[in-house]
């Protein structure tokens, strides 16, 4: 996992876009696994090999749920093999038909999870916060819509006052994709509790990873029944079958990592911290780069770090500087460019969208994400930043002379 530092470079020709080495002489990638002790895997490994028992709700897939409810604070906690399914299975579960509000400044998951089910997802525009705009929601909504989904982007909560103060009126379900908010606080409540109901990811790129996985939580008895029925093909029990249901089980050996995993999770959220603060340290001098700030009263596990390129302030475009940092082997992501609305299917579906969609065009145009967890070190932070600073002091040399053609043509891993 060592980043592998390379030379010094105290020249704008140092820089690896005009000939000089990389930084970094492996890849520092965004989303890195904070990986528990392998000893503790495997610990629960030999005891899952001892039993037998891989999957089907066995004791270590219970145990994890038990331990999630217990920290969020919240009645039911329903593993899944993902948090997109989660999503899938929480639609189902609440009936919605026809039209729901979803951001498309998120991950495409939240789309898809609406489309997959034959249903209409709706765009909405983000505030200054990344989060649903309720005003934005508000004006969107007809006979049609069924409900609202939220997201907490970059485990920062959404505007959940003004969210449900919209749905009540309207008497729509609102729902939450907190895939980057386990940890997080809004006033001092736990996300994992807003709304009918919250859905979690486990991915490996996540805070909590049990490589793959999710988790749905709520409140709701009736609800949450549904959800645990639908995800084992609607079995209540050896033989009989009293719902509609398909296979959304977590297995033990996921599960046993998402249990080592959760276990370090105060340790990580440090880690997350420190680097946050070392980012904000080192660059927050640097022109046209904004670093988001996170509420100093309630808690969050800074699993992103983010910022936003003013290319008028910079003098290089958002995309320049990605592929200057990506020569570097510092591999910055775009988070969430271009935007779901401008991508297949939804930008041949519902051309027009974009139309309302001022802020999440102008943030997905603009927004780099950074490497952070164990995976970074003090000293990385300030070879990154070092990079960044050769750049823009030296931006009326490298501004258009920089090819950001390979950053549409990246293959997924
Ligand atoms: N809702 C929201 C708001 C989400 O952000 C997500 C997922 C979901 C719903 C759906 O959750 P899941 O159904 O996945 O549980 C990643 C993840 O694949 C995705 O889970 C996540 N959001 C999204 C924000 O990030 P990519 O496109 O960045 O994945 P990828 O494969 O490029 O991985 C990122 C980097 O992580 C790689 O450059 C290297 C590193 N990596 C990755 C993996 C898988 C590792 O070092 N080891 C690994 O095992 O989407």
């Amino acid at each position: 996992m060592g980043s592998g530092i390379g030379k010094d470079k105290s020249s704008i020709d140092d820089l690896a876009v005009l000939g000089g080495s990389p930084a970094f002489s492996e890849p520092l990638h965004v989303g890195r696994p904070n990986l528990p002790p392998l000893e503790r895997f495997t610990e629960l490994v030999g005891q899952i090999f001892e039993r037998g028992w891989l999957t089907n709700s066995g004791p270590v897939v219970q145990e994890f749920e038990r331990r999630l409810a217990e920290r969020i604070g919240v009645r039911h906690c329903i593993t899944t093999t993902n948090a997109t399914v989660a999503l899938e299975l929480v639609i189902r579960g609440c009936d919605l038909s026809g039209e729901v509000i979803v951001p498309s400044f998120t991950f495409v998951a939240t789309a898809h999870a609406v489309q997959w089910l034959g249903l209409t997802p709706v765009f909405a525009d983000v505030g200054p916060d990344h989060n649903l705009d309720p005003d934005a929601v508000a004006a969107l909504i007809n006979e049609r819509t069924s409900a609202i989904l939220g997201v907490h982007l970059w485990g920062r909560p959404c505007d959940v006052d003004g969210l449900t103060d919209v749905a009540r009126r309207h008497g729509l379900t609102l729902l939450f994709d907190a895939a980057h908010a386990l940890g997080c606080t809004l006033r001092g409540r736990n996300v994992g509790t807003f709304g009918r109901a919250e859905v979690f990811s486990f991915h490996a790129t996540k805070y909590v990873n049990s490589a793959e996985g999710g988790a749905v939580t709520t409140n709701d008895d009736i609800l949450a029944e549904r959800i645990r029925l639908m995800r084992n093909f609607g079995f209540v029990n050896y033989d009989q079958v009293i719902y509609l249901g398909t296979n959304a089980k977590m297995n033990e050996l996921s599960a046993a990592m998402g249990l080592a995993s959760l276990e370090q999770i105060d340790e990580i959220r440090e880690v997350n911290r420190l680097n946050h603060v070392a980012y904000l340290r080192e660059m927050s001098d640097i022109r046209g780069l904004r670093f988001l700030e996170f509420s100093a009263t309630d808690q969050s596990n800074h699993q992103y770090v983010v910022a936003e390129v003013d290319p008028s302030v910079m003098n290089l475009e958002r995309d320049e500087i990605v592929s200057l940092l990506m020569a570097e082997n510092i591999l910055v992501r775009r988070y969430f460019h271009p935007g779901c609305h401008r991508m297949e299917p939804y930008r041949t579906l519902y051309p027009s969208a974009g139309v309302r969609l001022g802020r999440t065009e102008h943030l997905t145009d603009r927004i780099m994400v950074f490497p952070t967890g164990r995976a970074v070190t003090p000293d990385s932070i300030q070879r990154i930043a070092q990079c960044i600073r050769l750049a823009v002091e030296g931006s009326s040399r490298l501004r258009g002379q920089i090819d950001t053609s390979a950053l549409n043509q990246l293959p997924r891993g």
